[in-house]
């Protein structure tokens, strides 16, 4: 095994296979940055606005980008990635390409400009600032045509010329089809593949900001690659990965690709709270220590960086609740990794095997290993073993389901163990694709998380009482008239399956006469399955039909859970 010499250097560094750029060495190095969504649907109670909301409602009392940079950078994180324009289409710079901005808004009498506010922020505290520019616009008229592109275009050379340095270019994929679209209000379909001319807005990019990642969910590669999932983990085997040409599919997206041609190392994206954006309905829902640090291990501790999301709230700053929950994740991260436990003990290496020897019975629960990803990745399985009263004893990462999960190392792994007292641990690695380059082997002994804040995220039985009237139509009934404000979906677990996309809400009294509460879509539900709230004004109801207009796969509705509000 080539390992660090005491020197530092390290011998014979042949690359094996692909191998990252220095722009992906110093991103992975980054671990944690912070994603930040503020648009007008944070004033519209919205996670994807139609497009023709009224700039108007943009005003808040107390905007202060200097909050949200030391709330992240006291978080841990080491940048922040801003949603410049949602799929709404606002924009949060007064581009001069467009009158649907923050110049047509109270805010400031539209003199404001929160790109250039958060960019100095972020500055100011040390933190390096990123664009989140959504392709799909459901505002523009010309969207689907190619005059939307030159915008597009236009657009992003304002964010790349206007505001120092970018560290990071992200392109959602997201593509519902329908919108505003300058009044047109019609779907409008376009071909991932050819529709936006990637290479040439890369080209653009490359000129502009040399030092720029771009991030692309799969259509034309970009220099990093989602994970496949909203929830915060990437898979135990993480490949930074993937071939140039052909279709990503999913277990691509989460897994890599070993025998992959290109470096394209994964990011996980997730939010502190249930939604991207800021919703009051869900001040109880921000995620526990605990969830934090589960995603932590299921991201930096698996070959990841971690995109953390802090919504900002109506006011204009980051919600107290989320701002204490990072500052005590960060916290909680150093108490961790404070004291290496290897350091203190005699550590042995032979061929592929390392041992480190306490010499007496320690207390211990983590392991990190790193590899020197600068000459390519190569670990494929490795075992990891404790010696506890005498004897040799295998041990597995807890956080995986099926098999010990010791497989793939990369940048960063990290192997959560329950409280063992040992001896000594034994690493050795058991399939590489090249001489493995180990550069990093500690051991940690991680406090109890024990008066941890409940995750209130989890699914709450409602009790009530419904049945369908056919395949896509729900009906809930109660005995006595009650008054209602809200209705509640939860989609089905791991599937999609009967996952209803668009709905329409009715209510009745008598069963004869109906009124439709709301009509509309549930969001960004396919990948972020999460409780969808339909707010209505009060109503008396008996009975409530919940019709499937679409659904993501199938013809049968299905759903976690739901819930109706009363008054
Ligand atoms: C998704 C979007 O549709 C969500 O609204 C959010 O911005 C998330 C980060 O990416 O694809």
């Amino acid at each position: 095994m080539l390992t660090m010499q005491a020197n530092g250097q390290v011998r014979k560094p042949t690359p094996c296979g692909p191998v990252p750029t220095e722009n992906q060495l110093r991103w992975q190095d980054m671990e944690m940055y912070a994603f930040i969504h503020y648009s007008l649907n944070t004033y519209t109670d919205q996670e994807w606005g139609f497009g023709n909301e009224d700039p108007k409602l943009f005003n808040p009392s107390h905007l202060d980008c200097k909050q949200w940079a030391s709330v992240c950078k006291q978080a841990g994180m080491k940048g922040i990635i801003f949603t410049a324009k949602h799929h709404c289409g606002f924009c949060m710079w007064p581009s001069k390409y467009t009158e649907y901005s923050v110049k047509n808004s109270p805010w400031k009498d539209g003199k404001g400009d929160v790109v250039r506010e958060l960019a100095d922020a972020c500055r100011a505290e040390g933190l390096k600032f990123a664009v989140y520019l959504s392709p799909w616009d459901r505002n523009h008229p010309e969207y689907g045509r190619p005059e939307y592109v030159t915008y597009f275009r236009n657009q992003l050379r304002e964010l790349l010329t206007q505001y120092g340095d970018i560290f990071e270019v992200w392109f959602d994929g997201a593509n519902g089809g329908d919108g505003w679209y300058g009044g047109a209000n019609e779907t409008r379909k376009i071909d991932r593949t050819t529709y936006y001319q990637w290479p040439e807005t890369y080209k653009m990019i490359r000129e502009l900001q040399p030092n720029c990642l771009i991030w692309n969910d799969g259509s034309d590669r970009g220099d990093l690659r989602w994970v496949g999932t909203e929830a915060g983990n990437v898979g135990e085997t993480n490949w930074s990965l993937l071939n140039h040409d052909g279709e990503v599919t999913w277990p691509m997206l989460h897994y890599g690709l070993e025998t992959g041609d290109s470096w394209v190392p994964g990011e996980t994206n997730t939010s502190i709270r249930p939604g991207w954006f800021y919703h009051d309905t869900e001040n109880e829902h921000v995620k526990s220590l605990s969830k934090l640090m589960d995603t932590y291990y299921k991201s930096v501790g698996r070959n990841s960086t971690l995109l953390l999301n802090f919504p900002i709230a109506p006011n204009g700053r980051i919600h107290p609740t989320d701002s204490l929950r990072g500052i005590a994740f960060n916290k909680m991260i150093h108490e961790v990794f404070k004291t290496d436990l290897a350091k203190k003990a005699k550590i042995n290496t032979q061929g592929n095997t390392t041992i480190i020897n306490f010499k007496k019975p320690t207390a211990i629960n983590r392991f990190v290993v790193e590899e020197n990803i600068r000459y390519g990745q190569r670990v494929k399985k490795f075992a990891l073993e404790a010696l506890v009263d005498g004897q040799w004893q295998p041990l597995k990462d807890e956080l995986v389901e099926n098999g010990d999960g010791l497989t793939t190392i990369g940048h960063r792994r990290i192997i959560c163990f329950p409280t063992i007292k040992a001896t000594q641990l034994r690493f050795t690695v058991l399939e590489s694709r090249c001489e493995p380059m180990i550069t990093r082997t500690s051991v940690y002994l991680a406090p109890e998380l024990t008066a941890d804040i409940p995750d209130s995220g989890e699914k709450r039985s409602s009790g009530l009482h419904y049945y369908f009237s056919n395949p896509k139509e729900m009906m809930i009934d109660w005995d006595t008239e009650q008054t209602i404000t809200s209705f509640r979906y939860l989609p089905p677990k791991n599937t999609r399956e009967g996952l209803v996309t668009h709905y329409t809400l009715w209510a009745s009294t008598d069963w004869a006469n109906w009124t439709k509460l709301a009509q509309g879509e549930f969001s960004n539900i396919v990948n972020n399955p999460i409780w969808q709230t339909i707010k209505f004004a009060p109503t008396k109801a008996r009975v409530l039909r919940l019709d499937a207009d679409r659904l993501a796969e199938g013809d049968r509705m299905t759903f976690g859970d739901i819930d109706v509000i009363n008054q």
